[in-house]
């Protein structure tokens, strides 16, 4: 009897020590496949199964390079698939790294967007763009004080009306953004973001610690379903390798009243903006010396010029006088 009573008992601990283990599996149960690219990515033949690729884009055992570490390449990754999902979770296992210890770029790019396969100039990607990008940025080419470090974590949303300024880094239009170290590691580095009930919330994990650090939270984010997701990257005069190893996504439980709701009309938007900072033009470089001559002379010619017009006038006048004297 006493031997059951402690067979049973350690039955129980061993089920309450495993229970939270249980829950943890759980919660990531509802993993889409169809908008999952992991390890091996090859199907049958070439072709990674729900993916397609551009420009620089290589496929290795271990990583999808969207660029190497060289200059002047774009490359992309896009999900095939249109996500019907309203509430979900993105993560991104990548890796940024290269030669460059202080000067490297441009960054990468995450997308959930209406058009998908189209190249341009945001970080490899269309400007104009109708949805959301999650903006992974290196290089700051603003030349003037920022009031973030680089590299820069950033979110904007689009309704295919705003243009994505890289000379204030996408500042203008962003709608929230945190400083992250994310170049350079040995260990894994991963970025989450959460797209549930309308509120946008991008985390990291950076350190290898296998924990996630919030970065921002942005409420009343309206974006529609229907859309893509990709990830895309670019380089310029400065370079990097941005590899993606591995995209999962979760589908998020949803509220009763959002079950029978239609949101593939809506239009991409967000209630609050972060507080624009003024565009202030920068400084015009300072007048070079040949130019500072040239006009110090034009203006001592027309003060000589108004001087000696002023003496003419004067000794007109005194003639004018001593004829009336006279
Ligand atoms: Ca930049």
């Amino acid at each position: 009897m006493l031997t059951d009573n402690i067979l049973i008992t350690r039955i129980v601990s061993l089920f309450l020590f495993c229970s939270p283990i249980l829950a943890e599996w759980n919660t990531r149960d509802y993993i889409r496949r169809e908008h999952t690219l992991t390890k091996p990515y090859q199907g049958t033949g070439m072709s990674v199964p729900y993916w397609d690729f551009l420009g620089s884009t290589i496929v290795t055992s271990n990583y999808v390079r969207l660029t190497p570490d060289l200059q002047s390449k774009s490359g992309a990754l896009w999900n095939t698939a249109a996500c019907y999902t309203r509430n979900w979770e993105v993560q991104v296992q990548f890796k940024i790294h290269g030669r460059g210890k202080d000067l490297f770029g441009d960054g990468l790019a995450l997308w959930y967007v209406k058009e998908r396969m189209q190249t341009g100039p945001v970080f490899g990607s269309k400007d104009y763009f109708h949805g959301l990008a999650i903006i992974l940025d290196t290089y700051s080419n603003h030349n003037g004080a920022h009031n973030h470090q680089h590299p820069y974590i950033s979110a904007m949303i689009n309704n295919g009306s705003l243009h994505y300024d890289h000379d204030r880094d996408g500042t203008h239009t962003q709608l929230s953004g945190c400083e992250a170290k994310f170049r350079n590691y040995n260990h894994d580095t991963h970025i989450s973001i959460v797209y549930k009930d309308d509120t946008l919330i991008v985390s990291t994990d950076l350190e290898g610690k296998n924990a996630w650090k919030e970065c921002f939270k942005v409420e009343n984010v309206v974006l529609p379903t229907g859309y893509f997701f990709g990830a895309s990257a670019t380089t310029g005069d400065l370079s990097d390798n941005h590899d993606i190893i591995a995209i999962k996504m979760y589908e998020l439980d949803l509220l009763d009243t959002q079950k029978q709701e239609d949101r593939s009309h809506l239009i991409p938007s967000a209630a609050s903006f972060e507080a624009p900072r003024e565009r202030v033009e920068d400084a015009k470089p300072a007048m070079s010396g040949i130019k500072t001559f040239l006009w110090m002379m034009c203006v001592a010619i027309v003060c000589i010029i108004l001087v000696v017009l002023g003496i003419m006038w004067y000794q007109k006048r005194q003639e004018q006088s001593r004829k009336r004297l006279y």
